[in-house]
């Protein structure tokens, strides 16, 4: 089998990459090791920044997200019996869009097999060879035959515990990280939102966090250990944890009901660098993890495959390699941006085991200064609906 690009991972970077290219009549094959139905069911983010607004309608499956989508002037943080709105559109002039991860792969995947395009799901074993030659192999089994995909470029999007960065040798790339004493535990219910906007809380008790992704379907998370087992958490204890986190205008406008899905997602701080390892190319997840708080991962991950697919294009169609030479260097200035903003919100809203009282009077000090101060709610307002791509 042989192709232009081969893509490992179809999560939303893999798949948009897969699009864009195809799009751009570059061949490529998708290959996942999970199931289709696997891929389609995952919930994970919901925020887009308008960066990824664009890139989706640029990739012509937007229809059903221009129907279905909310669009949010801003947030909400409540903390000390205090309930706070920053508006985006005042302080940035931009808003942000509440459109699931799982619809964009849903869509991806639809568009990717209407046209015929090669996405091999059930692919194992998948191991990467060559990739510091002009001609990479990568080899597999599919339908109980083993098979080599001979490519160009390589694009690994195959995420976190993926086999494309693993695949580099440890001299050649250097890791950063810093890992959370806490996860989240998420809740999906049919329950309407509690607001008309995303609201952040801090409390005594730890965080939480009100989103939706609907008029009907709400998404709400608390903070909790990184070990923690959901089943100890019936619903009703859930929503009774939730409602003393959220304070008394959170508390008195939350409906309950029975949840469809419930999960714990540990937080971790990650980037490796240099993205670029001969013909391999890292993108999403695959190379940087951010804590949700700032509603970033997914919004990062399209930023990569914008400046990616745009690279690639460059490279075929005008035979110009340099945005490929440069694509380590361009995307890690926007995702140590991204870190930072991540990294800074988590610090803000959580609540740290070990934080001593006048540690947590200074993050006490940090909200109200973060939602009275203009300048503050404006550095918040900005890195929250997505930095400028340079
Ligand atoms: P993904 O992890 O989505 O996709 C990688 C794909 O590669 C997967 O389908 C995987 O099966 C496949 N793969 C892995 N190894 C392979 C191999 N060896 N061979 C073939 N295929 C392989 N972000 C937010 O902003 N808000 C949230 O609420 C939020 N919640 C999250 C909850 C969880 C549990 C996780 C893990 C992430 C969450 N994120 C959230 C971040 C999330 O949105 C990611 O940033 C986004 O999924 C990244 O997309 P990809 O880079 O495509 O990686
Ligand atoms: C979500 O809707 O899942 C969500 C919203 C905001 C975040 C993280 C997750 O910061």
């Amino acid at each position: 089998m042989r192709t232009q690009v081969g893509i490992i991972g179809a999560g939303p970077a893999g798949l948009m990459l897969s699009q864009l290219l195809h799009l751009n009549g570059i061949e490529n094959v998708v290959l996942e090791r999970q199931t289709r139905d696997y891929c389609e069911e995952r919930i994970r983010a919901g925020v887009l920044e308008q960066g990824t607004v664009e890139l989706i309608r640029e990739a012509q499956i937007a229809d059903r997200m221009e129907q279905l989508k909310m669009v949010h002037d801003g947030i909400a943080l409540t903390f000390d019996g205090q309930y706070r709105h920053i508006s985006f559109q005042e302080l940035t002039g931009k808003g942000v869009t509440i459109w699931g991860q799982t619809q964009i792969v849903r869509d991806l995947i639809k568009a990717r097999t209407d046209a015929g395009g090669p996405v091999l799901f059930e692919a194992e074993n998948v191991s990467i060879h060559d990739f510091d030659t002009d001609s990479p192999r990568i080899r597999f089994r599919h339908n109980d035959e083993d098979q080599e995909l001979q490519c160009d470029f390589i694009a690994g999007c195959d995420g976190f515990h993926g086999v494309s960065r693993a695949s580099i040798p440890a001299d050649r790339i250097k890791t950063f990280e810093r890992v959370y004493p806490f996860g989240w535990l998420g809740m999906l219910c049919e329950t309407p939102p509690v607001s008309e906007e995303v609201v952040y809380s801090h409390s005594e008790r730890g965080y939480a966090l009100f989103s939706m992704r609907s008029p009907t379907l709400s998404r709400l998370y608390i903070q909790c250990a990184p070990d923690e087992n959901p089943d100890d958490w019936p619903d009703d204890r859930l929503w009774e944890e939730l409602k003393l986190r959220g304070g008394e205008q959170v508390a008195s406008r939350l409906q309950t009901g029975p949840s469809i899905e419930k999960s714990v997602a540990p937080l971790r701080s990650f980037v490796a660098e240099p993205l670029r390892h001969g013909s391999l190319f890292l993108a999403g997840d695959a190379c940087h993890i951010v804590p949700p708080t700032g509603a970033k991962g997914l919004n990062l991950a399209m930023a990569d495959i914008r400046i990616l697919y745009r690279a690639f294009v460059e490279h075929y169609k005008s035979a110009n390699s340099d945005p490929l030479a440069s694509y380590s260097d361009t995307c890690l200035k926007r995702i140590w941006n991204a870190q930072r903003f991540s990294w800074w919100m988590t610090s803000l809203l959580h609540l740290f085991p070990d934080a001593s009282p006048y540690e947590r009077r200074v993050q006490l000090s940090e909200l109200n200064y973060v939602t009275s101060s203009q300048a503050a709610m404006t550095a918040l307002a900005e890195n929250y609906v997505g930095l400028p791509f340079d």
